[in-house]
């Protein structure tokens, strides 16, 4: 149940408008998304989960990034523009300390939870790494961890084998085939923190969460990049990667069904030649040797996530029931059985879109 009498007081920090209505809108597993609308606007108001996200840091990124955004005079061309509070901030606290922020709603835009076409995989390649050159323009520093050791592969690993070990049994019944999957390919993870703790491997500013539906897609215009919380140190390994996971797979993330749950290779050429076609000259040696490292280990760590919020009783995603997230680590592990099927062909598409 929505409590817009709380909500309009929280929107009443942003705007002199009153709002007519308010509904829950998207699927975002971790915030509070609402479409709120007054009598002549749209707009997006957001509650950042504050257990999930260190707020001072949140905060911290999104000044600075907006900063360099409006002091550049790009405002609207990479996101859409945030309403400041009263007090000329992008994020209203409230009294519980929860964190608010309201953008502008595009009447024009439209977002996918699956790609309807190849030509929409190649653009959303582009927008992200449109996006990712801006990144690149923009000095890392005073960006800080909204969520620390957030792609740490071992991190992610450690959690997962104890919450094997802390769970109900049941738990362990229900979920065995996947556990015996992910425990028989904990190299994925293990490889992937050895490129990550190499010398020569580089971080740099990156989104973070790259899924297809932090894409808006508008009319005769540059698609624009949302969910920024995650924008902060990580690499360009993850970013793809997380575009592979979420868009070759023509099946909804906890589709039920698995036999349509597949890696499809078009798609996947498609988005390689899309994300690589302007950015490949500002990549390094270790980032371009290990893409498909990259691949394997967001979508295997994507799995472990999922199960290992299963088996902690689900408490970190938004969940629709109690074996939500178990559906969501199934998909996972079968597209990452279809990417592991077809390396030589990702491999031959990867050689030919980055020579
Ligand atoms: C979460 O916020 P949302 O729904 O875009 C998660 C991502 C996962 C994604 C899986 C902060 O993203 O890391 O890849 O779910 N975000 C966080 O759909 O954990
Ligand atoms: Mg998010």
């Amino acid at each position: 149940m929505i409590d817009t009498t709380h909500i309009n007081d929280i929107f009443s920090n942003f705007s002199q408008e009153s709002t007519t209505s308010i509904k829950p809108y998207g699927d975002g597993h971790i915030n509070k998304t609402y479409l709120a609308e007054t009598i002549n606007n749209k707009y997006i108001l957001q509650k950042v989960n504050k257990s999930v996200f260190d707020l001072e840091c949140l905060v911290n990124n999104y000044e600075v990034l907006d900063n360099y955004i409006t002091s550049n005079g790009l405002s609207g061309k990479y996101y859409p523009p945030y309403i400041k509070t009263n007090n000329k901030q992008i994020h209203h606290i409230d009294s519980d300390g929860s964190c608010w922020r309201l953008s502008v709603y595009l009447n024009d835009s439209l977002t996918h939870q699956l790609s309807p076409s190849i030509n929409i995989t190649q653009d959303a390649g582009m927008a992200m790494s449109r996006f990712q050159k801006l990144l690149n323009s923009i000095n890392s520093d005073s960006f800080r961890p909204t969520i620390p050791d957030f792609h740490n592969p071992q991190r992610r690993l450690d959690d997962y084998l104890d919450a094997v070990k802390k769970t109900k049994s049941q738990n362990i019944r229900k979920a065995s085939e996947e556990i015996s999957f992910a425990n028989s390919n904990t190299k994925i993870a293990e490889e992937m923190s050895s490129i990550v703790n190499a010398n020569d491997f580089n971080y740099r500013l990156t989104h973070n969460d790259t899924k297809l539906e932090n894409i808006l897609f508008r009319n005769n215009n540059y698609p624009l990049i949302i969910d920024l919380d995650t924008v902060m140190e990580g690499s360009i390994l993850f970013d793809f990667g997380d575009m592979v996971r979420s868009i070759t797979s023509l099946a909804k993330e906890d589709e039920k069904d698995l036999s349509k749950v597949e890696f499809n290779i078009d798609h996947f050429e498609a988005l390689a030649q899309g994300y690589f076609s302007t950015i490949k000259i500002d990549l390094t040696d270790n980032e371009l040797n290990n893409i498909y490292s990259g691949v394997l280990s967001v979508i295997y760590i994507q799995g472990i996530r999922f199960l290992t919020d299963f088996l902690m009783g689900n408490v970190y995603y938004d969940t629709g029931y109690a074996e939500h997230n178990l559906d969501r680590s199934k998909t996972q592990f079968k597209l990452l059985q279809g990417v592991i099927s077809k390396e030589a062909e990702i491999a031959h598409i990867l050689d030919d879109v980055l020579e």
